[in-house]
């Protein structure tokens, strides 16, 4: 595991933004674990998680000119990792832009929904939080699209590793051969299990154990 990983999962635990116990999610599935990425909310953990981020995305090797956050909870994730890029990354990463978009469209001022980086004939990266079901997700190649930016590919802090709604294949499986673009991420539940399972307790270990049977991909 990379040491960046390994930041996130320390504080993730720390300001209890990775919790354990019962959680009802999006897709209405029962889960004993659930990561808020909202609770990374002070200038440190948003310096650590965006250096995570930008490593990640290095790592990955994904051509792209802008990176794009949808609303509310990828806008300061696209803010705080195009800084992060820029100061950890070469020269080629200094003039990487963002943009997100607004929830309702403006129709005074500037106008329009998209702020920031026109994606206009662009190479753009997608950064979201968290890829359970794979619904979330499917939003965003449509704001990039009807803004006629191409997807490169899409960055998330957690791979929950669970099956659509409707197959036996993973969401990330899925939105990549839909796409045809990698989807990266900074930790996965094998990552988080792996690193943290001398801290669960015996009933934990089980719960997430069943947990992951039940929506881990089959094909
Ligand atoms: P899917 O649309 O099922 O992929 O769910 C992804 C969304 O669920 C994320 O963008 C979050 O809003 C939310 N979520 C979390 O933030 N953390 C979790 O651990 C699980 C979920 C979830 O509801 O599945």
């Amino acid at each position: 595991m990379e040491s960046y990983q390994q930041d996130v999962l320390d504080l993730a635990l720390k300001s209890q933004a990775l919790k354990f116990g019962s959680f009802t999610l999006k897709s209405g599935r029962q889960s004993p674990y659930f990561f808020n990425l909202g609770l990374f909310n002070t200038g440190e953990l948003l310096s650590t998680l965006a250096s995570a981020y930008a490593q990640a995305i290095i790592k990955s090797g994904i051509e792209f000119d802008v990176i794009f956050g949808p609303a509310y909870k990828g806008i300061p994730l696209a803010a705080i990792t195009a800084v992060k890029l820029s100061e950890l990354g070469g020269e080629k990463w200094h003039k990487i832009e963002y943009a997100f978009n607004r929830k309702e469209k403006k129709d005074h001022g500037e106008g329009g929904s998209i702020v920031g980086a026109s994606m206009e004939g662009k190479r753009v990266l997608i950064i979201d939080d968290v890829i359970t079901a794979g619904t979330a997700i499917k939003e965003a190649f449509e704001i990039i699209a009807v803004a006629k930016g191409t997807t490169a590919g899409v960055i998330i802090a957690l791979d929950r590793q669970e099956t659509t709604v409707d197959s036996d294949k993973s969401a990330v499986q899925v939105v990549e051969s839909t796409f045809g673009v990698p989807v990266i991420n900074i930790v996965n539940l094998d990552s988080i299990i792996a690193y943290i399972s001398d801290k669960f307790t015996i009933e934990e270990m089980a719960s997430m154990e069943a947990y992951r049977s039940q929506y881990s991909p089959k094909a």
